[in-house]
């Protein structure tokens, strides 16, 4: 059954098109630094938001019907999601799809059961992939829905939830690996705290990286050969997250020796809530060598809660697109892990924010490539770091200088010169020159 039948197949009309349906800047053969836009932009499909997500908050019910004309937590339900989103990809040009064990199929009784779920939907989505050449981006387990998971999944007190959340994380990598998936997330999920009073911090934090080590090693035996991720979220929903932001992340899996298999998935909106910009976590995750992936979203500074609105902010996405370029590209790619606002209800809108999204980031793309060319500001910085290339700057770089021997400088400085202006407004209107300039 075709479910968007009265929708068209989106396609490229260049930036004077009015028709809602089609992309202004999202040119997937148009080269761009050596590559096309398709291969820069690896766009994915979120199961949860677009398939799943019907708009329920926490004063109302959902407002946008999900069930693709099937009895909802039914596997006829969860066939007609795979139907709906394998459509959508194929009309929206989108190749890639991130999924949670559980918004493949509803949740059984047992274990046992929801496995079999699983595997039965397994063979219909791997037929789908088949017929439309559609591919995993990465996949993930939900540990934080189900009751049982209310203290953590890793960081449970509980060791049967540990088990229980193993299990789960087991069979979703043997999913990830079954459709050739990239990546595997560890979302923080509920891996957190509300209260010391009640919390061993050290005991939950070693445990979550046990079940990552298990993950691995298990991973790996089952010739996983793609990434893991940890994507930091400070809070939402714990007051208190473990994977905080990048640098807390890159700490944690430095410290339990997991750095080698790990790079994170850098959410926009996860960084407002980090009190970060999104490219100050993109280049932190960059210069560490653990840039990933990306849920490509944006949030909203106004409010203080995990948003997912489809990303439309231009300096965001040029300034992400910068960080990505500047690193070589992602191993991973750009999962629109975004929904509708609630009152855009139909299916006309999830086009839309598709739409929204692709063009946001190709424009972005298109702005970023254009920075690079400009120049300007990369010889800025090089030419403001310029004094630790030679005499006292190269020597402390190499390592040789002593403390003595640098204090012995500064005092036959007398006094040292201005270290020069940062000239921030003049690259801010760089920026605006390359984003608006004709
Ligand atoms: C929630 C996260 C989640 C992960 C996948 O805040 O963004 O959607 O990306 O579990
Ligand atoms: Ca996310
Ligand atoms: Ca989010």
């Amino acid at each position: 059954m075709e479910h968007f039948k009265h929708l068209p197949k989106v396609s490229y009309e260049g930036v004077k098109t009015r028709n809602p349906y089609a992309f202004r800047y999202y040119d997937e053969n148009r080269m761009i630094l050596g590559k096309t836009m398709k291969e820069h932009l690896p766009f994915a499909m979120a199961w949860w938001h677009n398939l799943g997500a019907g708009g329920r908050d926490m004063f109302g019910d959902e407002t946008a019907d999900k069930s693709f004309g099937a009895l909802k937590k039914t596997m006829d339900g969860a066939k007609a999601k795979a139907d709906a989103g394998f459509e959508f990809m194929e009309k929206l040009g989108v190749d890639y799809f991130c999924f949670h064990d559980l918004d493949l199929v509803p949740e059984a009784e047992t274990l046992a059961e929801t496995n079999d779920r699983l595997d039965e939907i397994a063979e219909y989505i791997e037929l789908k992939m088949k017929e439309t050449g559609k591919k995993c981006l990465w996949g993930t387990a939900n540990l934080f829905n189900n009751p049982r998971f209310m203290n953590g999944a890793g960081s449970s007190n509980c060791p049967d939830i540990f088990c229980f959340a193993a299990a789960q994380i087991k069979k979703a990598l043997d999913l990830t690996v079954r459709f050739g998936g990239r990546g595997y997330v560890f979302w923080g999920g509920r891996e957190g705290y509300e209260t010391l009073l009640n919390t061993d911090m050290k005991l939950e934090l070693d445990n979550i990286a046990i079940l990552m080590k298990l993950a691995v090693d298990y991973g790996r035996s089952i010739g996983f050969t793609g990434d893991f991720y940890i994507e930091p979220k400070p809070k939402e929903p714990m007051k208190h997250q473990y994977d905080f932001d990048a640098a807390t992340a890159i700490g944690f899996l430095r410290a339990h020796k997991l750095d080698k298999d790990f790079k994170l998935n850098i959410e926009a909106n996860h960084a407002t809530l980090a009190g970060h910009t999104f490219n100050h976590e993109l280049r932190v995750s960059a210069i560490n060598g653990m840039l990933g992936s990306i849920d490509a979203n944006q949030g909203d500074t106004l409010l203080g809660w995990d948003t997912d609105e489809f990303p439309f902010d231009i300096y965001e996405t040029t300034l992400c697109l910068y960080e990505v370029l500047k690193a070589g590209g992602l191993t991973g790619g750009f999962n629109f892990d975004a929904k509708n606002r609630r009152p855009s209800n139909t299916p006309e809108d999830m086009f839309e924010g598709y739409i929204l999204g692709m063009d946001s980031f190709a424009l972005g793309l298109l702005k970023a490539s254009q920075l690079i060319e400009d120049g300007r500001i990369e010889n800025f910085i090089k030419e403001r770091y310029s004094g630790w290339t030679s005499g006292i700057g190269a020597e402390i770089r190499s390592g040789n200088a002593t403390l003595k021997a640098i204090s012995d400088y500064a005092v036959s400085l007398g006094t040292p010169k201005d270290p020069g202006s940062g000239r921030q407004e003049h690259l801010e209107r760089v920026l605006n020159d390359v984003l608006f300039g004709g």
